[in-house]
């Protein structure tokens, strides 16, 4: 190969558009929008107002986003493009065992997610207060528990205790959890998960993208 085949090659191969399309929030977006930017992948970062959203909901895959979209195709659910993501960075460890490991983590955490949100988006008050009662007696410290346990061992990491793709996906879950489980100081009450969120971002190129990245509550 030529210097000039070789120049010519290495542009085509960085020549994909990125283009990510999510609300204005970290929730289920944030993981892959950081690992990103670990990864030095520039993307089009497509935040949808609540308004625009009915008119682009029938044009996602699944009509919900977070969505990816590489070269005009389309790809959906957010834990699926962050395990891409990581897998195409070298965050998914070294063998199929390492990589079981780090899903089941996020996996648990995952659950933990659905159960927060079972709660938050109950529509009916009264069932929406008696159900966030008996999680958070029960379901959220069983849940928290564990998943605390993990880091800890896992030397403040989500998985194998080093950096994976899944110290992403809690760091950027985590404001959304902290929501939903209406526990506002999370991080001091649990501080190994404050320690995964430094070591993310505190990642050069992590901290450039979200300095400059919308101020999101959650
Ligand atoms: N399992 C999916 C869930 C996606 C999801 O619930 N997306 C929400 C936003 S967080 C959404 O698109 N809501 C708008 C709608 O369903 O119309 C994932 O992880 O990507």
């Amino acid at each position: 190969m030529v210097e000039s085949d070789s120049v010519a090659y290495s542009c085509t191969l960085n020549m994909s558009k990125y283009v990510f399309y999510y609300f204005d929030t970290k929730a289920l977006g944030e993981s892959s929008r950081l690992l990103m930017a670990y990864g030095g992948q520039e993307f089009e970062d497509r935040r949808h107002t609540p308004e625009e959203w009915p008119a682009i909901k029938p044009k996602t895959l699944y009509g919900q986003v977070p969505v990816l979209e590489i070269d005009g195709k389309q790809y959906a659910q957010s834990l699926a493009i962050s395990r891409y993501l990581g897998r195409k960075y070298g965050l998914v460890g070294d063998t199929p065992e390492d990589a079981l490991e780090i899903d089941q983590n996020v996996d648990l955490l995952n659950d933990l997610r659905i159960k927060a949100a079972e709660v938050h988006y109950e529509r009916d008050e009264n069932a929406r207060e008696a159900r966030y009662t008996k999680y958070a007696q029960t379901v959220f410290p069983d849940y928290l528990e564990k998943l605390n346990a993990i880091v800890i061992k896992n030397n403040g990491h989500f998985a194998l205790g080093k950096l994976t793709w899944g110290d992403f996906v809690l760091a950027g879950v985590f404001d959304y959890l902290k929501l939903m489980l209406r526990i506002p100081d999370l991080e001091k009450k649990y501080p190994a998960f404050q320690t995964v969120i430094d070591k993310v971002y505190s990642i050069p190129k992590v901290k450039a993208y979200a300095d400059n990245a919308p101020p999101t509550v959650y």
